[in-house]
């Protein structure tokens, strides 16, 4: 048995600001401009303040170099987002970098990556509600380091560490981005932590990890879990369908449980439960979980109705897993309720006293 650390009563936070440097004035949603960003500074702050005053524990982000994020993403994206915004400039491009003309899986067969910035930008990004402005990549890169910083903290034994991640990363995949994503922080995160055996990844942002899920595919390694709103009528459209489960080596270690528009608490937790037990029945090392917390009833992009006694019950039984755990900062949008919906997830492994299983 391990001695229960001093900290085992609340969950370490870690933080860095560099995310507010990403702050684009606008994007397009449906073809409308939209000012300010739902995915917004603020978001981070509500929760930072919550958690803080709740009592846990800030730890700020140490920088690692890139070869775990190597690992996820294609060097050339990598590197587009290191310098694509520079260019553009020298371009004469406006501060708000979007695109405008996307490479077409169907026609963009020669692999042939624009010189111009523009055509580039619609090579790696895949919709026009991710701008990028000056201190876009610092950002993204910083939440990586958050994530890393975490997954180094559960590796060497704490039971659980939360990474207040912005921007989001779960529907940036091996080489491309988007949905208000950078670099797939999880995705990064998880693959590290293969290290020290089988990962699970938990997603229950209300929009489906297309990213993550890509990432995965042919990997046995890595579970991927998914519970979001029927992408049917729900961003990222394309992606998230039940009969999606891995390929090659992968089948089976991938597994969405898509939920119709307006389900709330209990036929939530019903799906939750099915996770559950598929993440017990692949017995995961460690647990990473792609935290969105906009399946909330008050979320402007959501389509679930999630209430307070929901987001507690499903911290009860993502706690009960008892694995040692990582999570992550995704989505969620209803500025007012995020510091109430973190500190209520994170409720439950607060009070978790008992210690955690296996050990290094
Ligand atoms: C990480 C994450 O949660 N990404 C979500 C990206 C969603 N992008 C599309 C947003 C479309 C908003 N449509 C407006 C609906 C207002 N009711
Ligand atoms: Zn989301």
């Amino acid at each position: 048995m391990h001695d229960v650390p001093a900290t085992a009563h609340q969950v370490p936070v870690v933080v860095d600001d560099t995310h507010r440097a990403h702050d684009p004035a606008y994007e397009l949603n449906a073809g409308r401009e939209v000012r300010p960003r739902p995915e917004r500074p603020v978001r981070v702050d509500a929760i930072h303040e919550a958690l803080a005053a709740a009592g846990h524990p800030l730890l700020p982000a140490r920088h690692f170099d890139d070869q775990a994020l190597l690992a996820v993403h294609h060097p050339g994206m990598v590197a587009f987002l290191r310098d694509g915004y520079d260019a553009w400039r020298a371009a004469g491009g406006p501060e708000v970098m979007l695109p405008d003309t996307f490479a077409s899986p169907r026609w963009a067969r020669g692999g042939r990556i624009s010189a111009s910035p523009l055509g580039a930008l619609g090579w790696w990004c895949f919709d026009t509600a991710t701008p990028l402005v000056a201190g876009s990549y610092a950002a993204g890169r910083a939440a990586v380091d958050i994530a890393l910083t975490g997954a180094e903290l559960v590796a060497a034994g704490r039971p659980v560490v939360y990474g207040l991640t912005r921007p989001p990363g779960h529907h940036a995949g091996p080489d491309y981005f988007g949905g208000f994503c950078l670099f797939n922080h999880a995705a990064v995160a998880a693959r590290s932590l293969t290290a020290g055996g089988r990962v699970a990844v938990l997603d229950i942002d209300v929009h489906h990890g297309n990213g993550t899920q890509d990432v995965f595919w042919e990997d046995d390694q890595v579970l991927y879990v998914s519970l979001h709103g029927d992408p049917d009528h729900l961003f990222p459209f394309f992606s998230g369908f039940s009969d999606e489960r891995g390929g090659s080596a992968g089948r089976d270690t991938t597994r969405n449980l898509p939920l119709g528009s307006g389900t709330g608490d209990v036929a939530y937790l019903d799906a939750l439960r099915v996770a559950c037990e598929l993440i017990e029945a692949f017995d995961p090392a460690t647990l990473v979980v792609s935290l969105g917390l906009d399946a909330s009833e008050h979320d402007p992009l959501g389509s679930l109705a999630l209430t307070r006694d929901g987001y507690a019950g499903a911290g009860a039984m993502i706690t009960a897993l008892d694995r040692p755990t990582l999570l992550l900062q995704e989505g969620g949008y209803a500025v007012d309720h995020l510091g109430q919906l973190a500190t209520t997830v994170l409720g439950p492994f607060a009070d978790r006293t008992a210690p955690r299983r296996g050990g290094h």
